[in-house]
């Protein structure tokens, strides 16, 4: 039996440039984690379910306009808007694998010539993730998959600023996994990565706090 009780789940987060493989690996770790049996829920960022996330996703399709500073505490009042049920799941002992997080909040916001400490103000005080996934992509390679759709964000020279940003950022926290290898490549080395931090958390690792 896999669930120990009091041991509670994994915050999991996958980051990386437009195009990366968030999407598909994130979906292949869920069934990975869920054929051991443990409990775990993907979870998205923004969350254009909610009534933030729908001006958010507004924002993103090109169809209103908001001053940097104002979309910057709109991504990042979707995540509190989520931190409370986020706690309970955990605590429950349910894995959590979050595409996107606080990390894409400052990285886009300061490739815009945001302040990096003003971006990451906001985000102080939310579940600081236990494991980042950082796939690591030359934004030219990015471009290459499928091309890129129509939102805001999705164009090479803003990527490129993006990838720079992300470098500000990582800590002991992250693992950075070559994304441009093939799927099932890049699956083996974050599987790995994965069943060592859900293991950790079931032994007894503390929750903490995001940049406080
Ligand atoms: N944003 C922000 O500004 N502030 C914030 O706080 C947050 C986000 C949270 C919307 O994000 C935008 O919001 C995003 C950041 C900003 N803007 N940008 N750029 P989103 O989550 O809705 O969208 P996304 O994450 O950028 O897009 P995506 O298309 O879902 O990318 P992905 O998940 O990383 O990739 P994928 O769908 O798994 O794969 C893309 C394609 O590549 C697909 O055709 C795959 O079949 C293919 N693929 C995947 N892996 C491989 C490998 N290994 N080899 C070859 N081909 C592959």
């Amino acid at each position: 039996n896999n669930h120990k009780s009091n041991s509670r789940g994994a915050l999991i987060v996958l980051e990386g440039l437009d195009r990366s493989g968030k999407t598909s690996q994130l979906s292949r770790l869920h069934s990975y984690l869920e054929g051991l049996g443990y409990l775990v829920e993907s979870w998205r960022f923004p969350d254009r379910n909610t009534g933030v996330g729908q001006m958010i996703s507004s924002y993103l399709a090109n169809k209103s306009q908001l001053d940097d500073h104002a979309i910057h505490l709109l991504f990042s009042a979707n995540r509190w808007e989520k931190r409370s049920l986020m706690e309970t799941k955990l605590r429950s002992g349910t894995t959590l694998i979050v595409d996107r997080y606080s990390f894409s909040g400052v990285a886009f916001s300061s490739a815009k010539s945001l302040d990096i400490e003003w971006c990451k103000a906001p985000e102080v005080g939310l579940l600081a993730p236990d494991l980042v996934l950082y796939l690591d992509i030359p934004p030219e390679k990015a471009a290459e998959r499928g091309g890129y759709g129509g939102e805001r964000y999705e164009q090479l020279e803003f990527q490129r600023k993006v990838a720079h940003s992300y470098q500000l950022l990582h800590d002991a926290s992250w693992k950075i996994v070559d994304a441009s290898l093939p799927v099932e490549d890049v699956e083996k080395q974050l599987r790995e990565m994965v069943l060592d931090c859900v293991t950790t958390c079931r032994n007894g690792k503390a929750l903490s706090q995001l940049w406080s």
